[in-house]
């Protein structure tokens, strides 16, 4: 059945990778299904029709037959639980893959939104210089605890599985802060997931949408 995901017609990073279609697109590379991409343009995500698939007016959005989801983490635990390659297959690791994906969206992204935002959003607020060091040290928590937990290990348990591959994406939105340098397994890992031959096809994708060039290979 095809699959068919949205992204931006035009991506606000310009093809840096960070839009969430990225993480979709990786993930289907990763279990090797060929899928389509409908690009829409901020206009047309507040149309009827992309609300209908996508209530918050969003992107990713994920169709396959009579199903259509949204929210990156449904969609690639829908992708990692239909096919091979994301999830392990013993119950316990596989509960575990998908407690990483939940800490990747529900606890490490968050913070790292917030900077985002505040980097983004407020930089022009007379309280900003004040409030961006809480908000950074509130991301450097975070990382420190994860980073005690990875150690040397090259995955967060056992191979690479789902909850790595949404906690890499997550990260990604960090390397042009620094902060993630100040955590040098945690830079290896990401360095890790960035150079897997699914991440650099879903990768170079995104980009040739941005730059208008076909992906070279
Ligand atoms: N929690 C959602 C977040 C989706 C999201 O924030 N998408 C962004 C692109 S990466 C978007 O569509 N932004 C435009 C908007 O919110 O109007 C997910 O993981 O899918």
């Amino acid at each position: 059945m095809t699959i068919t995901i949205t992204a931006f017609e035009r991506s606000p990073d310009g093809g840096k990778g960070l839009a969430r279609d990225t993480r979709v697109r990786w993930a289907l590379e990763e279990v090797g299904q060929p899928y389509r991409v409908r690009l829409v343009s901020f206009s047309a995500m507040r149309e009827p029709a992309h609300l209908a698939l996508h209530p918050f007016g969003q992107i990713p959005t994920y169709e396959e037959g009579d199903l259509v989801l949204f929210e990156t983490g449904a969609i690639v635990l829908h992708i990692a639980e239909r096919h091979p390659g994301l999830l392990p297959t013993d119950a316990n690791a596989r509960a575990r893959a998908i407690t990483w994906m939940f800490a990747a969206l529900n606890t490490v992204e968050p913070p790292i939104l917030e900077l985002t935002i505040a980097k983004l959003l407020e930089a022009d607020k007379p309280w900003y210089e004040k409030r961006l060091p809480l908000v950074e040290d509130r991301v450097r928590s975070r990382l420190n605890e994860l980073s005690a937990r990875l150690g040397d290990a090259e995955w967060l348990d056992g191979a690479f599985s789902a909850g790595d591959l949404l906690m890499v994406s997550v990260l990604l939105r960090l390397k042009p802060s620094g902060i993630l340098n100040e955590f040098p397994n945690l830079a290896a890992y990401v360095a890790r997931g960035e150079a897997r031959p699914a991440y650099k096809r879903a990768f170079d994708a995104q980009l040739a949408v941005n730059t208008g060039k076909p992906p070279a290979g």
